[in-house]
Parts: C-alpha cells; sequence; structure tokens
C-alpha cells in the first residue's frame, strides 16, 4: 500500500459546552487532522493534541510542526504493509506521539479500507456493545454540575466522571453522592495534588468512587504507588502512562488499578494495543479515554474499545454531547442503556464529510514523495 500523499489541517469547532479541567477551560477546539492518500483509499486520523500545552508537552501548533517537518516526509511515498508498519517507520523523533499518533492511525484506517473490513476486527476487537460513560467538566457553580450530571443519567450513561481540583473536590462529591447515590462515579484530578495532601485524598474514600484518575504528578509513577498504599478507593493513571513499559511499571509498583488509554497519549494503535494487552495478562481493567475529539477521533477510540480488556466504561460519548455538527455521518449515538452499537461498515465505521470539513478548515497542507 503506497501513501502517495500526506495530507495535514487544522479545522475549528465550537464545543457546544465549555470544558474544564484543573489545567484550564476550552471552548473551541483547533484539531489536526491528517489524511493518508494510499492508492484509491483515504485513511483519515485525527491529532488530539490541545490547543495549549497544558495536558501534556504537544499543542496543536507543536503537532503541526512534527507532523510537516519530520514524519509525514518519512512516510509520503513509502510503500507500507501496515498500520503496524507505519509506526515502525516513524522517523527518530522523541516524544510527540499524539502528532505520530494521528499519522499512524490514518494509516491504520486505510489499511482497514484497503482490506474491506472494518478496523476494529483488524485490531483484534471481539466487542460489538460498548459501555459509554461521560466526563463532565468543571462548571460555575454545583447547581450546575448537578444538573449536568442528571441530564447524562437520564440519557444512561453507565459512569459519571467528574473533574477535580483542590478547592472543588469533596464538598462537589458529597453533593453528587446525596443526589445519586448508586451511580458509577469516578473523578479525575489532571495531576492537581500533591503527596502531601494524602489525608484530603483519603477523604474521597467515603464516595465510594470507582476510582481517582491521575492525582498526582503527570510524570510519575512511584508516588502513585505510596498513595495507592494509603487509599481504598482505586487509582486510574492517565498522563502517567506514555507507553507499555509505563503500564508495567504502574502494575507491578501497584501504583493503580485500572488503566486509562488514550490512543494520542500513547501514539497509535499500535502501542495502545500492547498497553491493552500488558493490562490484559495482568488482569487490570482498562477504559478508553477521551480528548475532546471530534467524530475522527471518537470512531478510532470506539474501534480500539472493541478489545476485550476494555471491560469498564470509556470517555466515549455521543457526537451531540460535543458539536452542533460533527465530520462524520452518522454521528455516534448513545441507547437509552449507554451502550454505543459498534459499526459494521469498513474502515473507521463512520463516512467523513468532506465538505463540512472543507468549512472548518483554517490551514491545510499537503506532502508528497520528495
Ligand atoms: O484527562 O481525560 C482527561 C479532556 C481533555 C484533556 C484531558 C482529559 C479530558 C477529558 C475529556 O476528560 C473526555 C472527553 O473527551 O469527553
Ligand atoms: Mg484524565
Amino acid at each position: 500500500m503506497r501513501i502517495e500523499a500526506i495530507t495535514l489541517r487544522e479545522i475549528r469547532m465550537p464545543l457546544v459546552h465549555f470544558f474544564e479541567t484543573s489545567f484550564g477551560r476550552t471552548t473551541e477546539r483547533r484539531i489536526l487532522l491528517v489524511t493518508a492518500h494510499c492508492e484509491g483509499v483515504d485513511g483519515w486520523g485525527e491529532c488530539t493534541a490541545g490547543e495549549h500545552p497544558f495536558y501534556n508537552e504537544e499543542s496543536t501548533e507543536t503537532a503541526w510542526y512534527v507532523l510537516r517537518e519530520y514524519l509525514a516526509p518519512a512516510l509520503a511515498g513509502r510503500d507500507l504493509e501496515s498500520g503496524r508498519e507505519a509506526a515502525f517507520r516513524m522517523p527518530a523523533v522523541r516524544g510527540h506521539r499524539m502528532a505520530k499518533a494521528a499519522l499512524e492511525n490514518a494509516v491504520w484506517d486505510a489499511e482497514a479500507q484497503a482490506l474491506g473490513i472494518p478496523l476494529w476486527k483488524l485490531l483484534g476487537g471481539t466487542r460489538k456493545e460498548l459501555a459509554a460513560g461521560v466526563s463532565i467538566g468543571i462548571q460555575d457553580s454545583h447547581e450546575q454540575l448537578l444538573e449536568k450530571i442528571a441530564v447524562e443519567v437520564a440519557a444512561g450513561y453507565q459512569r459519571i466522571k467528574v473533574k477535580v481540583k483542590p478547592g472543588w473536590d469533596v464538598e462537589v462529591l458529597a453533593k453528587i453522592r446525596a443526589q445519586f447515590p448508586a451511580i458509577l462515579l469516578s473523578c479525575d484530578a489532571n495531576s492537581a495534588y500533591t503527596l502531601d495532601q494524602v489525608a484530603h485524598l483519603k477523604e474521597f474514600d467515603q464516595f465510594r468512587l470507582l476510582m481517582i484518575e491521575q492525582p498526582l504528578w503527570s510524570d510519575e509513577i512511584y508516588l502513585h504507588a505510596l498513595l495507592q498504599r494509603e487509599l481504598a478507593t482505586n487509582l486510574c493513571l492517565d498522563e502517567s502512562i506514555l507507553h507499555a513499559r509505563d503500564a508495567l511499571a504502574a502494575i507491578e509498583l501497584k501504583a493503580c488499578r485500572i488503566l486509562n488509554i488514550k490512543l494520542g497519549r500513547v501514539g497509535g494503535f499500535t502501542e495502545a494495543i500492547r498497553v491493552h494487552d500488558v493490562a490484559l495478562a495482568a488482569e487490570v481493567p482498562v477504559w478508553c479515554g477521551g480528548m475532546l475529539e471530534s467524530g475522527i477521533g471518537r470512531a478510532h477510540n470506539l474501534a480500539l474499545s472493541t478489545l476485550i480488556g476494555f471491560s469498564l466504561p470509556g470517555d466515549v460519548s455521543a457526537s451531540a454531547r460535543y458539536w452542533k455538527e460533527d465530520i462524520i455521518e452518522p454521528g455516534v449515538t448513545v441507547s437509552g442503556e449507554g451502550t454505543i452499537a459498534v459499526s459494521g461498515a469498513v474502515g473507521r465505521g463512520y463516512a467523513v464529510r468532506e465538505e463540512l470539513i472543507e468549512r472548518f478548515t483554517v490551514r491545510k497542507e499537503t506532502i508528497r514523495a520528495k
């Protein structure tokens, strides 16, 4: 499968509702899309880097630079067997995994189309119905948060995750539990705490949370192990897990009992499957994290979530929660039981709305073989 050319584009999409974490508020996404033009099929990938280097070191701008200067020129014109080979052929750029994932995943999408099979089958997935959860950001008031939770619970979502930070945590969780005693509830701190706050974090135990996601430093595994020893609640690592070796270290050190797998954070499908396999062998449950993706990244998250180890509801929710108009057709929808039916269509399983993408595009560049 020859990669004849690679198109990079940046699109802008306003969120239906702002999304706030411990590191800031997002109102409009700047999303970088990659198209791998391969002998009659176009594979699409989405870069999950944020607008600013707050979640990790990458941003839309750094991903554009790395893809344009290094990654796309290295793969344009090459004959590749597979998405897996694309991962193997990436140039020796350190880090920048979200940029790499966008390109690698586009090749996986093209490969599935060339084979005429759904991407999830190519990945080795078996699940046909996925459990959907939601991630709800920090709001302007407790009342606003409780209202949002009520809407999502009524819609059928199987797990509610709320963002926490010092000053928006114990009181908020207490109110949620008082109003929703039985829901599956998690919280995500995006590294907002330090180990000297262990007494405060112990207070979270009373809320019977499914997990606390990434309470401590984004680049730290060992100190999470010290914290996990002190808490009854399961820890889950997000930011700290960049590859399967991190997953192995975290599991062996007992730094967490659950793993969040994000395609961009680990650098693409090839490494995401490796992380999944490490967790599965250790019987550590995993779930698929979200990064406020457009439909393309969302479709890829769904494909990944069909792997058997994804036994917990993911941050995989309906397109309409994020976008007035999503760039895929149909948009992702969720049943009243909080499930998403896996598409049987080839490739990513959702058609790309190219005219709409064109309308959202603010810059575009095609890289061809030298
Ligand atoms: O930590 O999971 C996170 C969004 C942006 C950056 C980091 C995170 C998130 C989310 C959103 O929680 C999940 C979603 O896409 O709905
Ligand atoms: Mg997280």
